[in-house]
Parts: C-alpha cells; sequence; structure tokens
C-alpha cells in the first residue's frame, strides 16, 4: 500500500487528535479528575497512531501502557468520550467506571489492557490464532515498551506465534526508559530488533518520532501477516517527554533524566516534525492545520463537559459483573 495525500492527512489527524486528548488527559488527572494515575504518551504518540491508522476495524489491537491507549484507539478511529469516562469513574465509561484505565472497545479491536506489563504477548497470539482459524483475515497487533520485553511471556509468545505462523505483528515503543531504568541498564544489545532473527522472523528498527516510517513499516508486516507469512517484529526508537506517570507521588519519583536533557529530546516533537513536513510539501495549509486544531479542541472540551455531567455508577454494578 503507497500512502496518498489523505492517508498522510488522515496520518495527521490522528496524529494531532493523539496529542490533544493525551494533553486533555493530564490536565484532567491534575484536576482530580482522574480515578488513580496516567501514564503520558506525550512525545511519544507516533509508534501508537502510525501502527494503527490503516488497520482494518476488525484487527485487534492491544495498546501499549503509555497513553493508556488513546493514540491507538485514536488511529482505530473510535470514540474517545467513553474512554475518558472509564477514568473518571463514571457509569458512562467503557466497563462502567469499574476498571479505571483499562477500558476497552471491542467494536474497534480493543479488548482491554491488563496491570502486569507482559500479559499482552500471549493475548496477542490467542487472537492471532483466533483470526487463522476463523480465516477471515484478521490481524493481531500488539503494542509494548522496551520494559516488558524482558518478560517471559514475550520469548514464550514470540516462538509460539512464529512457530504457528501466526498473523501478529509486535510494535515495540522503545522510548529508552523502563520506568525509570534506562534501556542500555537491562538489555545488552542496541536492538531490541534483533530479538526477532532468533525467531526466525523479520526484524526493523524505525525511527519511532516519524509517523510515516512507523505506519509503513506496520503495513508492511501487516500485509505480509495477511498473506499468511507470519509475524514480524517492529522497533520503534521513540521518546517520552513526561516521566513515568502523572498522579504518582513525588517521593516515588526515580526520573534519571535532567530537564535540559528533557528539553533537548523535545526538538523532535514528532507532531511539529509532521506538521511542517506536510506544510512545507504543501500537502497541508495553515488555514488547514489551525481549523483541525480548533476542532480537535472543540472535541476535548466536549469529552470532558460529559465525563463532567455523567453519573457515578451504582454500587449494584458491583454485583452485577460478577460471574459466579
Ligand atoms: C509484571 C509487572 N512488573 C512491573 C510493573 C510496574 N510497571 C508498570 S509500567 C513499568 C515500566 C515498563 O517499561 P516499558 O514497557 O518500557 O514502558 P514505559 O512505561 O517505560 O513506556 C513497570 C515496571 C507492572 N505493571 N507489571
Amino acid at each position: 500500500m503507497k500512502l496518498e495525500k489523505e492517508d498522510l492527512l488522515k496520518l495527521y489527524r490522528n496524529l494531532a487528535r493523539a496529542r490533544v486528548l493525551d494533553q486533555l488527559a493530564i490536565k484532567m488527572l491534575s484536576e482530580g479528575k482522574f480515578m488513580g494515575f496516567y501514564h503520558s504518551a506525550f512525545g511519544g504518540e507516533a509508534p501508537g497512531v502510525g501502527g494503527t491508522t490503516f488497520l482494518r476495524q476488525d484487527d485487534y489491537i492491544y495498546p501499549h501502557h503509555r497513553g493508556h491507549g488513546i493514540p491507538h484507539a485514536c488511529g482505530k478511529g473510535g470514540d474517545l468520550q467513553p474512554f475518558f469516562a472509564e477514568h473518571c469513574g463514571k457509569a458512562t465509561g467503557t466497563t462502567k467506571g469499574m476498571t479505571g484505565f483499562h477500558g476497552c472497545d471491542p467494536e474497534h479491536g480493543m479488548y482491554g489492557g491488563g496491570g502486569t506489563i507482559g500479559s499482552a504477548f500471549p493475548l496477542s497470539v490467542g487472537w492471532a490464532l483466533a483470526a487463522k482459524k476463523n480465516g477471515r483475515g484478521q490481524v493481531s497487533v500488539c503494542f509494548f515498551g522496551d520494559g516488558s520485553m524482558g518478560r517471559g511471556t514475550f520469548h514464550e509468545a514470540m516462538n509460539m506465534a512464529a512457530n504457528w505462523k501466526l498473523p501478529v505483528v509486535w510494535v515495540c515503543e522503545n522510548n529508552g526508559m523502563g520506568q525509570y531504568v534506562p534501556i542500555k541498564d537491562a538489555y545488552p544489545l542496541d536492538d531490541i530488533a534483533n530479538m526477532a532473527s532468533a525467531y526466525g522472523i523479520p526484524g526493523v528498527v524505525v525511527d519511532g518520532q516519524d509517523v510515516v516510517a512507523v505506519a509503513e513499516a506496520v503495513v508492511a508486516a501487516v500485509e505480509r501477516a495477511r498473506e499468511g507469512k507470519g509475524p514480524s517484529l517492529i522497533e520503534c526508537k521513540c521518546l517520552r517527554f513526561r516521566s513515568h506517570a502523572e498522579g504518582i507521588p513525588d517521593w516515588y519519583h526515580a526520573e534519571k533524566r535532567s530537564e535540559e536533557e528533557v528539553k533537548e529530546l523535545m526538538k523532535r516533537c514528532p507532531v511539529a516534525l509532521y506538521r511542517n513536513r506536510l506544510l512545507e510539501q504543501g500537502l497541508l495549509t495553515q488555514e488547514d492545520a489551525e481549523r483541525i486544531d480548533r476542532e480537535l479542541a472543540e472535541e476535548a472540551a466536549e469529552i470532558e463537559r460529559q465525563c463532567d455531567e455523567a453519573p457515578f455508577p451504582d454500587p449494584s454494578v458491583l454485583e452485577n459483573a460478577v460471574y459466579a
């Protein structure tokens, strides 16, 4: 698939939307509207958006916890209102306010998340096995961080998916940090994509600040998977501009990066880089860019308004959601 002008503009809108909604999540959490905490995707939105924008609606995805699936849901084109309501613990949330940030959207192939990093790997293999058996040509795309790659589940899942040639695309969002541990202290090689050779599958490294580079790599891997040729591993070297999580007490923070270092990283903002490129290439006009900003700001304000007005769930919901 060659990305045409309308694809590139769709990618821009999804990326800009992910940025606006990530900033909304930070704001709502700081105002005490969110339950729990929030792992901001600020600066690292491109892998989630680039990795989902050209998927089919019925393709399965397991989002990374960074951004709590906002970039991935933006790429898939989902309605984010119930997702925000879930974070606020409201009855209109994706799981009626019972799970906080492990939201789901089955219509867009998002079947929720889990609190333990690494739980995504076997689930993604299961969805891929279901896809292979039902023959509808779906793929399963699993997004994960460099830190979670250290779990044993990663290797078990990689092996099974490769051995059975399952339609999985592994997308590593390598932002160089596993919570507060720099990747160089946790992994002996430079590229996580090297892992692919151990399982006989393609492994590529892409610039994770470049949403087009991510999209092209994922589109190629998805085409391969749909043709029955099995999984691929894509490592997106990306950044995150915030510390590990918002809403965690200061004493808990052990951020190893200085403010100067982060300021330097912010020169590689994926949204600004892509917007400028589209403007320079004449694919986006200044007026259209400003119109998109206004529309996204209106969407954010409406999401917040609806969250504020939604009721909290009746406690009986807890009993109704218990299977036995
Ligand atoms: C099994 C397990 N161990 C530890 C944690 C705590 N934890 C949550 S996010 C995280 C960092 C994971 O690093 P990475 O996958 O690189 O993502 P990042 O948050 O750095 O973007 C850790 C250690 C957890 N949730 N589950």
